[in-house]
């Protein structure tokens, strides 16, 4: 990066790319710089002010009246750019609109609303690890595990048909692209995006969709007029798209953690209550959503600088989830650590309204896993799956030690 110092206001500007191929496929050098360069820098290539220190990114999430959510959490500004798919009623709204559909949402997903789903995806995972061992101890962790395992319970548990569910991964791989500029990532995708958001669409109908499961639960909350009917299929639709890719990518991010620390893993082992810990710790680590913008509501003071009213602002999450003022030896991933305060599910009235979810899958995995497998290495190089906003791996090949 090129930190230079503004020249009237003293703030720092860069004309990096943080969406640039080399970025994305190693964030943390650019991440690094941004935090030192101070506590807000402008990136100058598309005129928005980013934030990578912990206390900035922080405040800002929990601040919803000054940084809006309703302009898009991307980097278009609904002000002036029509959406390329009608706006989230929870992620891309502010207060008063965004708190039915979220109240909805977060009694759906609740920990107590789980519980009947805790037994079947723990039994579901020894399943799933019998059967890839069986097959054997070298393979792909990605296309074996880290997708195949939130593909087996996750559509079920909305009560999703089995037609098409092939499209759930390659739809949320687009929508989060399209937080970022219209670059050769969104392009890529535009292709399918009538199909898939097609698919998606008709899937959301009360009529598609299985009589018990998150999306009926959300119908049923529309019969109770908690929200309207015509509200309840774009908030089945915000757990098809913010459910799937997220938890593939948390997932390969704890297991590639483990696979890279093999004293975490024997921890683990002898703790298996530490996969809680280990999941968060990973969602620290590898922050798999790396990003979202805000928009300012008003001129709004930041230190000693003025982000002007209507400017995007881009939070860097995965910084800040790194950043040396708040974590201790943050590049370590170390299950000693407290990892809560992270804010790699946000932070304030929008943090994950799915990280019961996510964290029971991870859970369900991890300990089918510790059961059998006594040690994990690396088999082959790794490979990433670039995307504007998330962290993820197109491929991690394992060789696993089995009892
Ligand atoms: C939605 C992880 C951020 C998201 C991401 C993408 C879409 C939505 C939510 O949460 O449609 O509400």
């Amino acid at each position: 990066m090129t930190a230079t110092l503004g020249s009237s206001t003293g703030l720092p500007t860069s004309d990096a790319d943080p969406f640039d191929h080399a970025v994305l496929e190693d964030p943390l050098p650019l991440q690094a710089a941004l935090r030192e360069a101070g506590p807000m820098v402008h990136l100058s290539r598309y005129d928005v002010y980013a934030m990578a220190r912990y206390a900035e990114v922080h405040a800002a999430l929990v601040d919803w009246q000054e940084f809006q959510s309703g302009a898009g959490v991307g980097l278009s500004n609904f002000r002036f750019e029509k959406p390329w798919r009608p706006p989230s009623l929870l992620l891309e709204a502010d207060p008063p609109k965004h708190d039915a559909p979220r109240r909805v949402l977060t009694s759906v997903l609740s920990p107590r609303a789980l519980r009947r789903l805790r037994d079947r995806w723990i039994a579901d995972a020894e399943v799933l690890v019998d059967e890839v061992l069986s097959a054997g101890t070298e393979f792909d962790a990605v296309p074996v595990l880290t997708s195949a395992f939130p593909l087996r319970v996750f559509p079920d548990a909305v009560g999703l048909p089995q037609e098409g569910r092939e499209n759930l991964l390659p739809y949320g791989d687009h929508a989060f692209n399209a937080f970022g500029p219209d670059n050769d990532l969104v392009a890529r995708g535009a292709p399918r995006v009538a199909e898939l958001s097609g698919w998606v669409a008709s899937v959301c109908r009360r009529e598609a969709l299985a009589p018990e499961g998150f999306g009926a639960s959300i119908w049923a909350a529309s019969d109770r007029g908690e929200i309207t009917p015509e509200q309840a299929p774009l908030i089945v639709r915000s757990l098809l798209t913010a459910g799937v890719d997220t938890t593939v990518h948390g997932l390969s991010a704890v297991l590639y953690a483990f696979a890279t620390h093999p004293g975490q893993w024997e921890r683990l082992r002898e703790q298996p209550s530490l996969a809680r810990v280990a999941f968060d710790e990973a969602v620290r680590w590898e922050s798999p959503v790396q990003t979202f913008f805000r928009t300012a509501t008003t001129d709004v003071r930041v230190g000693d600088h003025v982000v002007p009213d209507g400017s995007k602002i881009l939070m860097f999450l995965g910084a800040a989830n790194r950043d040396p003022r708040r974590w201790d030896d943050p590049d370590s991933f170390d299950l000693s650590r407290d990892p809560s305060g992270h804010v790699g599910f946000g932070m304030g009235i929008h943090q994950c309204a799915g990280q019961h979810v996510a964290r029971l899958e991870s859970e369900a995995l991890l300990t089918a896993l510790a059961r059998r497998v006594r040690s994990i290495e690396l088999a082959g190089p790794t490979a990433r799956h670039l995307n504007n906003t998330l962290r993820s791996w197109e491929s991690i090949p394992l060789r696993l030690h089995v009892d």
